[in-house]
């Protein structure tokens, strides 16, 4: 039986009729349950295209209860972007199924891979293949920390560059560029703009993208998809998302 791409393939056509696509993060962790039902209504009125839901950690219970209240009120695809094997889901459509490829930590490039296999074909979310790149951003990370791994350095674009041709060559469909939740510099344009011109699978960007104005600048750069999460946690501003997804969405 042939595994499903149908919301990898509805991601690639936002990408293209859109100019790129816009995600927003919810973290677990940062949401009560019953703030999520509104909260993702938002974020659909907003016009982003997808939900993303992870985090590094998990302290808080209930993750299943809240993926499925996301997905209850949602609109667009809820796709889980795990920090770890606690945080798969059956309620979500599908899930990055993410390889820490610029770390050497065996468990973040395929320990957690194999023990969670199993479980996604069971829970029967689709899989999608995902390069993760962190990428060297100021302060040390929460990814960075958990992962135990070092970041890309950020004046070493080859370095970049080889990663995530060797993500394209593994057969994975996207490059996650990830400078970190809260970062205290996102991935610049000039990496986004060399990674993206050297490999022919789309680039997703996020961490640390405060404005709107970031965010367009990096798509002009050639991201694909743009990610932002802690900032809309923050803001008062009610009509953010609207802004940040007119901003993504160039095409
Ligand atoms: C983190 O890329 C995401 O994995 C989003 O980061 O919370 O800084 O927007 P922010």
């Amino acid at each position: 039986m042939e595994q499903t791409t149908l919301h990898y393939a509805k991601l690639i056509d936002i990408a293209d009729r859109r100019g790129a696509g816009y995600f927003v993060l919810i973290d677990p962790d940062a949401k009560q349950v019953n703030e999520l039902q509104s909260f993702t209504r938002q974020i659909c009125e907003g016009d982003a295209d997808a939900i993303l839901i992870g985090g590094s950690l998990l302290i808080h219970a209930q993750y299943d209860e809240k993926v499925r209240v996301i997905k209850e009120a949602a609109s667009i695809p809820v796709i889980l972007f795990p920090g770890s094997l606690r945080q798969l889901s059956k309620h979500a459509d599908a899930v990055l199924y993410l390889s820490l490829i610029s770390g050497r930590n065996p468990n973040y490039l395929i320990s957690d891979q194999v023990l969670g296999a199993p479980l996604i074909k069971r829970m029967q979310i689709e899989p999608i293949p995902t390069g993760y790149m962190l990428m060297e951003s100021g302060r040390t990370t929460a990814a960075q920390f958990m992962s135990n791994t070092r970041p890309i350095p950020i004046d070493k674009p080859d370095i970049a560059m080889a990663h995530a041709l060797a993500a394209q060559y593994l057969g994975m469909r996207f490059i996650y560029l990830e400078a970190g939740s809260g970062a205290e510099y996102p991935v610049p344009p000039e990496m986004i703009q060399a990674i993206a011109e050297f490999v022919d699978i789309p680039v997703i960007v996020g961490g640390g993208i405060r404005s709107p104005a970031e965010a367009r600048k990096r798509v002009n750069a050639g991201a694909s998809f743009l990610v932002t999460g802690n900032v809309l946690e923050k803001s008062e501003n009610e009509h953010l998302i609207r802004e940040f997804a007119d901003a993504v969405h160039v095409g």
